[in-house]
C-alpha cells in the first residue's frame, strides 16, 4: 500500500474531485436528515420523544420542524447533490472528457451557499413549512432564497451534462452517444423540464411574497406549480439509481444487460411522460377540471410503463449473472447473485422494495383510491420504498464503491456496511406495512399524533399494533443507518490511499444486444428534439388550467401554524 501526497490525489481526472464533493455533502445532509426518521416513526407508535430530544438539540421546538428538516435534508438536498455528483462522473468517465470543470465547481458553490442559507432558517424554527412548503404556510425568505439557489445549481448541471454530450456528438458525429450518457443526459434533460414549475413558484411568487414585495398568494396556483416539478422530481431522484441498475449493476453479477436499445427507450419515456402528472397528486383539490385530472391519470399510467419494463429486464439480467454462476431452479438463482457486493446487495434489495412501492404508486393514481388513501400515512408508506429504500440503498452501495475508486482510500468495515444496509431494507419494509396499513385504518400523515392522544382514541385503538410496529422499524432503522454512516465517512476521513493500480476499477455492463447500426437508436439519439417534445406536452396539459387560476388570483396572505 503507497500513501501518495493529497494533491496528487485526483491528478488523473479532476471530475473526480468535484463529484466527491457534491456526494459528500450529499452524505452529511443525508446523515442529519436521517437522524429525525425514528423520532417521526416512534410519534406514529404514540411516543412524544420531542421534548427529550429538545435537551439534546434545544433548536428543535416540534415534531414538523424535525419532519420539515428530515423531508428537505434527504428527500431534495440529498438525492439532489448525489445526482449531480455520481452522474456527472459517470458521463466523463464514459466519454473519457471533462466537462467544464469551472462551471461544476461553480454548481458546488451555488449548492453549498443554498443550502446554508436554507438551513439556518429551518434550523431556527422559522421555515417549518415541510418539504412542499405550501402556502399560505409562510417561511422566512431565507429558506426560499436558498431553496431557490439549490435549484439553479441542478440547473447548472442541466447544463454541464448536455454541453459535455454536445461535444462529444460534435467529435462523433455518426455514433449513438455511449449509453451511461444517453440515460445521464436523458436524466437531466427530464430535471430541465421539471424544475420550471418550481423555479416560476420560487422567482414569481414565494420570495416577492416572503419578503413582503407581494401581499399574499394563491395556495391553489402554488400547489399546482408545485406538483408541476414535484411529481418528476420523483424520477430526478429515481433515475440515478436506474442508471446503477442497468449500467453498472449486472455487471458486477456476471451478467449482461439485455437489450441496449430498450433501455434507451425507457429513458426516453421518462424524458417525454415524467412531467405531464403532476395532478394526480391534486386530485382532492378543487378549483381543477376533472378533464385535465384525467389525462394526468393516463399519463400517469403511461409513465409507469417505463418502470414495468425496468422489473422485468433488470430481474433477466442479474438472473442471467446467477445461472452462468451456477445458479440453478425457479428461484434458487438467487442464491448465486454476487451479494457480497455492496452495489449487487444494496441495489437489489431496494429493487425489490421498489416492486412494492410501485404497486402502492398505481393505487394512488387511480382517482378513487387515491380518495381513500389521500393525506393518511399510506402515502408516506408509499414513498418510503421507492426513494428511502430503492433509491437511497442503491446511493449507498454505489457510494461504497464509488467513495474508494474516486479518492484511493480502501472501504472501511464492508462487513458492517453490509449489516447495516440488510437491516436498513429490513427496518423500511416493516415500516411500509406499519403506515400502509395504518392509512388504510385513517391515520393521518404529518400529525403529532402523540402529542393530541387524547382527541384520537378511536384511532389508537383499531391501529396499535400497527404502530408498535411502526416503533420497532424506526428503531431498527436507526440501529441500521450506524454503521452505514460510520462505514462511508470513516472511508473519507482516513488517511491511508492506495497505489493508483490497486484502486477499485467501476466498470460499465455490456449488454446482448447492442446499439449498432440500428436505425431506432439514432432516431432516439436526437435528444434535442425529444426534449422540446417533452416541453411542449408538458405546457399542453398545464397550460389551461394555470391561466385559469392565474385570472381568478386568490390573494391569501401567510400563516405560521407551529
Ligand atoms: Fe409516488 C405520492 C403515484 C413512483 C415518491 N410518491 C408520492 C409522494 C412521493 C412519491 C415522495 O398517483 C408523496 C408526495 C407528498 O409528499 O405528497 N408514484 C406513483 C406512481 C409511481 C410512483 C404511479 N413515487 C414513485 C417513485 C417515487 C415516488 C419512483 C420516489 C422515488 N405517488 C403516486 C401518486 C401520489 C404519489 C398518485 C399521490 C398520492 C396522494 O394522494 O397524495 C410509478 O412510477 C411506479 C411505477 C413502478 C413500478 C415498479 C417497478 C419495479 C421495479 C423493481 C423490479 C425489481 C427487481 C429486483 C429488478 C411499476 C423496477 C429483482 C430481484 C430479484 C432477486 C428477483
Ligand atoms: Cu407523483
Amino acid at each position: 500500500m503507497a500513501t501518495l501526497a493529497r494533491k496528487d490525489a485526483y491528478a488523473d481526472f479532476p471530475v473526480k474531485k468535484v463529484s466527491l464533493y457534491f456526494i459528500t455533502l450529499g452524505f452529511i445532509a443525508l446523515s442529519i436528515g436521517t437522524l429525525f426518521g425514528p423520532f417521526q416513526a416512534l410519534n406514529y407508535a404514540n411516543l412524544n420523544l420531542y421534548p427529550w430530544l429538545q435537551k439534546i438539540l434545544p433548536f428543535v421546538k416540534s415534531y414538523y420542524q424535525g419532519l420539515t428538516l428530515h423531508g428537505v435534508l434527504n428527500a431534495i438536498v440529498f438525492t439532489q447533490l448525489f445526482a449531480q455528483g455520481a452522474l456527472l462522473y459517470l458521463q466523463s468517465k464514459e466519454m473519457k472528457m471533462l466537462p467544464q470543470m469551472g462551471v461544476a465547481w461553480a454548481a458546488w458553490w451555488l449548492a453549498f451557499v443554498g443550502l446554508v442559507l436554507a438551513a439556518i432558517p429551518l434550523l431556527l424554527d422559522d421555515a417549518t413549512v415541510l418539504y412542499t412548503f405550501y402556502p399560505p404556510l409562510k417561511g422566512h425568505p431565507l429558506f426560499y432564497i436558498g431553496a431557490a439557489l439549490i435549484i439553479v445549481s441542478s440547473l447548472v448541471s442541466v447544463y454541464l451534462s448536455v454541453e459535455l454530450w454536445h461535444r462529444w456528438k460534435k467529435q462523433n458525429p455518426n455514433k449513438p452517444t455511449p449509453l451511461v450518457s444517453y440515460m445521464s443526459v436523458a436524466t437531466w434533460m427530464m430535471w430541465g423540464v421539471a424544475a420550471i414549475g418550481l423555479v416560476i413558484e420560487a422567482v414569481v411568487l414565494l420570495i416577492p411574497w416572503s419578503l413582503g414585495l407581494l401581499k399574499g398568494v394563491d395556495p391553489l396556483l402554488s400547489r399546482t406549480l408545485f406538483w408541476w416539478t414535484g411529481h418528476p422530481i420523483v424520477y430526478f431522484w429515481l433515475l440515478p439509481a436506474y442508471v446503477v441498475w442497468y449500467g453498472i449493476l449486472p455487471k458486477r453479477t456476471g451478467g449482461k444487460l439485455i437489450s441496449d436499445p430498450l433501455a434507451r427507450l425507457v429513458f426516453l419515456a421518462f424524458l417525454i411522460f415524467s412531467s405531464p402528472v403532476g395532478f394526480h397528486h391534486q386530485f382532492a383539490d378543487p378549483g381543477i377540471d376533472p378533464f385535465w385530472k384525467l389525462v394526468h391519470t393516463v399519463l400517469t399510467m403511461m409513465v409507469a410503463v417505463p418502470s414495468l419494463v425496468t422489473a422485468f429486464t433488470i430481474a433477466a439480467s442479474l438472473e442471467l449473472g446467477a445461472r452462468a454462476a451456477g445458479g440453478r431452479g425457479m428461484l434458487g438463482w438467487i442464491k448465486k447473485l454476487n451479494w457480497k457486493d455492496p452495489i449487487v446487495l444494496a441495489s437489489t434489495l431496494g429493487a425489490i422494495a421498489f416492486i412494492a412501492g410501485g404497486a402502492g404508486g398505481i393505487v394512488n393514481a387511480s382517482f378513487t383510491l387515491d380518495y381513500v388513501v389521500h393525506n393518511t400515512t399510506w402515502i408516506p408508506g408509499h414513498f418510503h420504498l421507492p426513494v428511502a429504500t430503492a433509491v437511497t440503498l442503491t446511493h449507498m452501495g454505489l457510494a461504497a464503491v464509488l467513495i474508494p475508486h474516486l479518492t484511493g482510500k480502501p472501504l472501511v468495515g464492508l462487513r458492517y456496511f453490509r449489516a447495516g444496509v440488510v437491516l436498513w431494507f429490513t427496518g423500511m419494509m416493516l415500516m411500509a406495512i406499519g403506515m400502509h396499513t395504518m392509512g388504510l385504518l385513517g391515520v393521518p400523515r404529518r400529525a403529532w399524533i402523540s402529542n393530541i392522544a387524547p382527541n384520537l382514541e378511536g384511532i389508537y385503538s383499531s391501529s396499535a399494533i400497527w404502530m408498535v410496529l411502526n416503533g420497532i422499524a424506526g428503531t431498527i432503522l436507526l440501529i441500521a443507518a450506524t454503521p452505514i454512516f460510520y462505514v462511508l465517512f470513516a472511508t473519507l476521513l482516513q488517511g491511508r490511499r492506495l497505489a493508483p493500480e490497486e484502486r477499485p476499477e467501476l466498470e460499465f455492463t455490456e449488454a446482448i444486444s447492442g446499439p449498432e447500426g440500428r436505425r431506432s437508436v439514432m432516431v432516439m439519439d436526437r435528444l434535442y428534439f425529444w426534449w422540446a417534445t417533452a416541453l411542449v406536452i408538458v405546457l399542453v396539459v398545464y397550460m389551461p388550467t394555470l391561466i385559469r387560476i392565474w385570472s381568478t388570483f386568490v390573494s391569501a396572505p401567510g400563516y405560521r401554524l407551529w
